[in-house]
Order: C-alpha cells, then structure tokens, then sequence
C-alpha cells in the first residue's frame, strides 16, 4: 500500500536505478473540440448594426418604427473584407439587439427588416452576412438579445416560446454558426407592445437557460455559447478589453450566472474549478457599441489596440473587437485604417519566431515530449517536463546575439491549464537578468520588453500544479510603432 501511494505521489516508477514516468493524463477540466476550434480562431470581429444605427442610441425603448431602418449602401461584403484583411477569424453580428428589432425576416415578428425601406422589405440582412463571411473564409456568429423591449410578452411565460422560435430560425436557416451570443444585460422599462411599463425577471431562472442551451446544441453542435457564465465562453468581466493578468480557464460552473451583479469577483476563474470555460474580451473599437457619427475621431489608435490585444489574446482569453456599422450600413473609413496598420503590426512581428533554428535546452524531458516541439509551427505536438522537475526550466543561447521585445508561450490545452506562476530571463553581456514574472498561462501569454540585443532566454515555471506541458514557444521583434 505504502509502495503504491509513493508511486501516486512521484507518478514515477523505479525499476532499479530506470525511472519510468507514469503516463502523462489530462489535469482537470479539459476543453471540447468546439472550444479547442474556437480557442485557435483567438482575434474576431462583433458587428453591432441595428436601429439604434438610424436612432443614434444605444439601448432602443423599443418603440421604433421598422420605417426608421434605412441603409444607403449596405455591403456586407465589405464588412467581411475588412475583418479578413484586418485577420480577423470571424463575424458575430446583433441579430436583435435589446429594442427587438430583427434584421431577418422572422415569421414571428412585424418588428423587422421585412417592413423597412431596405431592398423593398424583401432583404435578409443575416442571409448577406452569412453568404459574405462564406465567401471570405470568415466564421459566423449571431448575437441574439434575450432581453426585447419591444414584444408585448416579455417577462411572461409565452416570450420564451418566442425568443426560442427566433433562435431556431437563426440557427437553422443561415448554415454553420461558430458562436452564439447571449447577452447578460436585460429586464427593465420598455415600450413592450405599448404598456410602456418596467419589466424585471428572474435572471436566473426566467429564461430556463438548460432547454434554451439544448436547441443550440441540436440544432448547432459545433457552436459554442457565450453568457456570462457560459456554458461554453464565459465574459471577461469588463469591456475595456482587458483579461485579468491571472486568468483561469477553469470555473466553478455554479459560483456564476448572467447578469449576477458581483460577477467581477469571478473574472480570473478559479484554479480549481470543475468546468473549462475561457473568457473572451469584447471591446468596442470607438466608446460606444454603436455608431454615432459624433465618435468617428475617438476610434481606438493603432497602440491601443495593440495594447488591448497583448492584454487579451496575450492573457489567456480571445479578443471580439466590435465594429460598429455606419449608417450607410459600412464599416467607416477611420475604422479600416486602424485595422489596417494593427495587422500589419501583428503580421510583422510574429511572422518570424527568432527562436526557430537556435538550440533548447530543458531541464527535464517525459520520453517522447521532446523541447523541439516547441518551436515545429505545430500546435498539437508539446514538451513535457518530468514529474520530479519542482521548476521546468527551458534555456536557449543564441548562437549570435540578436535583437528581441516579445516573449509568446502555449500550453498544450488538452492537458489541461496547469501553470500557476512563471518568470522570464534574459541574457545580456553575459548576465541573466530577471525581465517578467507571470501567473498563469493557458492558450497564449505574450510579454513585451523594451527592444534589446540578448545573447538567450531563460523561461522557468514557479509554480505547476502537474507536469508542464507546452506546445508552443516564441520570441520575436515587434516593429516600433510611430503614431499618436
Ligand atoms: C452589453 C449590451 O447591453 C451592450 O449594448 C452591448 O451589446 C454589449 C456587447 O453587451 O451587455
């Protein structure tokens, strides 16, 4: 019995002087393959493009009028070329937003495009979309309020049944959709049918979200839910586009809920939580959701987009950048040269990985997890350290002294998240010298350091609560940015 317990505590085996390691298991909660998809996709577009286009407001009461809806020049391709040439992954666009006007022709509503000036009333706008983001190689998404200020039953029994209908005829008839989006945001005052009244619900148990989250599944299986709380992608906790420095992709799955109002307790996850569900980051390109012409001189600059991404992508979670559509039903010209100049600082920097071709160095190695996969350009081959190793430590010195500022590391997801806390060295003039110290890690951490001549690099892990499993490892020279 003793011999055993030793042999869980090690999970080594000596045989003689052989040390065997036990097989290397999944360490907690683990992502499916539609959260391991959409966690590769990492930097995507959300389109919010409604009435409040044309009302120049955020949150409609609900009371507009269909006739109110009036592109002039609506190019869903257009927005699809941008997002791809900004390189981006996908587009998730406000098929209703709260004032529950529909910019499908849905059966089970007059609030809609069907009664608006565009095409006659004869348009689908979700339809474009679908067929432009096809054509571009772009996933889609739809965004569909639970909260409607404008249907008569809201925060009755029967507005379920309608809000389902809606769902299915948005997840049956536009093709594949890689993420359905729930917003937390909702009950209140609101036009509903004209009792122009409040309407509080039980968020919590009003929408009975476990039957909702069926019709997904049956009808979507590769999508993945965002809430809140989940159950797939849970919210990062803010709308400034910053993850927590410590971000865990694990929760407790009951600790959270839509709309709960402490939820900024919760932003970091939990180190020991029971369900895999990673955040993602929305934040809007301009300070509002919306368009209003108003704020086409506030669009995000290039470095602060570039700030929002090492903060997002960079710490575990993924980045749903908005862009708000104009009135001429475009994504506006300051918008394209902003996404522009941000992916071509992105293609520059990472499209050399100075690490490639230079020799690793780790201080253990499980047989068969050897360091080279580190840097083979492939996701799904990974390093493993050994079970005895209390600080995995990899080294590289460069066979010439280059010049660097960005640090990348990937955990290989599928074994789960398991880094607690890490520092970064480098060497220069001979000298190690401490650069960063780190949390946790997950699907991507990038560190960014002044621009210096380093002779190597030293990663070591503090703190792992299993063997390290690595997939990926980077280091590269972002170009200066001259702007602002
Ligand atoms: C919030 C909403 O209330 C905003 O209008 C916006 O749609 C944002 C993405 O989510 O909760």
């Amino acid at each position: 019995m003793r011999f055993f317990l030793l042999i869980l505590f090690t999970g080594s085996l000596f045989l003689g002087c052989i040390s065997v390691e036990a097989p290397l298991m999944p360490m907690g909660p683990i992502p499916n393959t539609h959260q391991l998809a959409w966690q590769e996709m990492e930097y995507y577009a959300f389109i919010h493009f409604n009435m409040n286009t044309f009302t120049n407001k955020e949150w409609g009461y609900g009371d507009e009028k269909p006739n109110q809806f009036n592109p002039t020049s609506l190019d869903t391709r257009q927005w699809a070329r941008v997002a791809k040439d900004a390189g981006m992954k996908g587009i998730i666009i406000t098929a209703k937003h709260h004032d529950g006007f529909c910019l499908w022709p849905s059966k089970y509503t007059e609030h809609s495009i069907k009664n608006s000036p565009w095409k006659g009333g004869k348009g689908d706008l979700i339809q474009e979309l679908a067929d432009a983001c096809k054509e571009f190689g772009l996933k889609f998404g739809v965004y569909l309020s639970p909260w409607d200020r404008n249907h008569f039953a809201y925060g009755k029994p029967e507005y379920i049944n309608y809000f389902r209908n809606q769902l299915r005829e948005l997840l049956t008839d536009y093709g594949e959709v890689f993420e359905v989006w729930f917003d937390g945001a909702n009950g209140g005052d609101g036009y509903y049918g004209g009792a122009n009244e409040e309407r509080r619900v039980d968020k919590k148990t009003y929408y009975d979200w476990p039957k909702t989250i069926e019709i997904v599944r049956n009808l979507q299986p590769e999508a993945v839910i965002f809430s809140d709380a989940g159950p797939d992608i849970r919210w990062v906790g803010n709308e400034k586009g910053y993850a927590n420095e410590t971000t865990w992709s694990p929760i407790y799955r009951d600790s959270v809920y839509a709309g709960m109002p402490d939820f900024q307790r919760y932003a970091a996850g939990q180190e020991n939580g029971t369900h895999w569900v990673p955040t993602e980051t929305d934040v809007s390109i301009r300070p509002g959701w919306y368009y209003h012409p108003e704020q086409d001189d506030q669009v995000k600059s290039v470095s602060k987009l570039v700030d929002i991404y090492y903060n997002s992508v960079g710490l575990n979670s993924s980045l749903l950048l908005n862009l708000p559509v104009d009135t001429r039903g475009l994504v506006h010209e300051n918008e394209v040269a902003n996404l522009k100049a941000l992916a071509a600082f992105l293609k520059k920097t990472f499209t050399v990985n100075l690490a490639q071709g230079q020799k690793l160095k780790t201080s253990t190695t499980t047989k068969g997890y050897p360091a080279k996969s580190l840097i083979d350009k492939d996701l799904k081959s990974y390093w493993v350290s050994q079970v005895n190793d209390l600080k995995p430590t990899i080294e590289i010195l460069f066979e010439a002294p280059l010049e660097a500022n960005t640090f990348m590391i990937q955990e290989y997801l599928p074994m789960g998240q398991r880094i607690k806390s890490f520092t970064l060295e480098i060497l220069r003039d001979g000298i190690w010298v401490k650069e960063y110290e780190g949390s946790t890690i997950g699907n991507k951490r990038l560190v960014r350091f002044d621009t210096q001549t380093i002779e190597g690099l030293r990663f070591t892990v503090n703190e792992t609560k299993a063997r390290v499993v690595l997939s990926n490892l980077g280091l590269f020279k972002a170009p200066e940015l001259y702007e602002d």
